[in-house]
């Protein structure tokens, strides 16, 4: 059975939000049209406390793109986003949420981030996603959202590894591009991981 996951379409990752992602609101009518294809939608929703070791306001003398190490991993620090209970956190008005079975939120512990809406960054937490996609009989996952090179990537990386037969819908996701060439190396490493690469009027169900 086939699964649409929707990552992280919050007002912070869209034009105007704190960790805006370029083009990103041009997503939202394609994942919209493309949920009338699905009876079966889930989420993930970027949900951190104020005080999460990811935001570079929280490191005195750091700034936003600096690399750190937290807990072991290399840790991108980015502006205050996506903060439990804010409006930047929120979905985007005109995301249809009707039909959404669950929403799956990551990135609550302060010192971990989660980009993978599956496992934290340290894989020693998990959102109950992969357990609650197989206990739906789903096989299949279209896998939308932002960003294609943070939380998009990982998602689809780990959905891969658990077992699940993956496409990435090209048209309804945009990368956050720190560098040029970071969706095209995304990219290449999930085709090399074994996802398909569709767009959306390519999908039927
Ligand atoms: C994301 C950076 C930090 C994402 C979340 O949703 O891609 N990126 N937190
Ligand atoms: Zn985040």
């Amino acid at each position: 059975m086939n699964a649409l996951l929707i990552v992280d379409v919050q007002n912070d990752f869209l034009p105007g939000g704190a960790l805006a992602v370029d083009e990103g609101d041009q997503i939202i009518p394609v994942i919209n049209e493309l949920q009338e294809k699905f009876d079966f939608i889930v989420a993930t929703q970027d949900w951190h406390p104020a005080i999460h070791k990811s935001f570079a306001d929280n490191h005195p003398g750091k700034m936003i793109g600096d690399i750190i190490c937290l807990k072991g991993e290399e840790q991108v620090l980015w502006p205050v986003h996506c903060v439990q209970g804010t409006e930047g956190a929120d979905f985007h008005k005109d995301l249809n949420r009707k039909k959404w079975k669950k929403v799956f939120q990551k990135g609550t512990n302060p010192v971990v981030d989660s980009y993978s809406g599956f496992y934290d960054n340290s894989r020693r937490e998990n959102t109950g996603l992969s357990d609650y996609l197989h206990d739906h009989d789903i096989t299949d996952v279209y896998i939308v959202g932002l960003a294609a090179d943070y939380c998009v990537k990982f998602t689809v990386l780990d959905a891969i590894k658990e077992g699940f037969d993956v496409n990435l819908v090209t048209d309804a996701t945009k990368a956050v591009n720190l560098s040029p060439d970071d969706l095209e190396n995304s990219l290449k490493e999930m085709s090399k991981s074994g996802v398909n690469l569709l767009s959306s009027d390519e999908i039927t169900l």
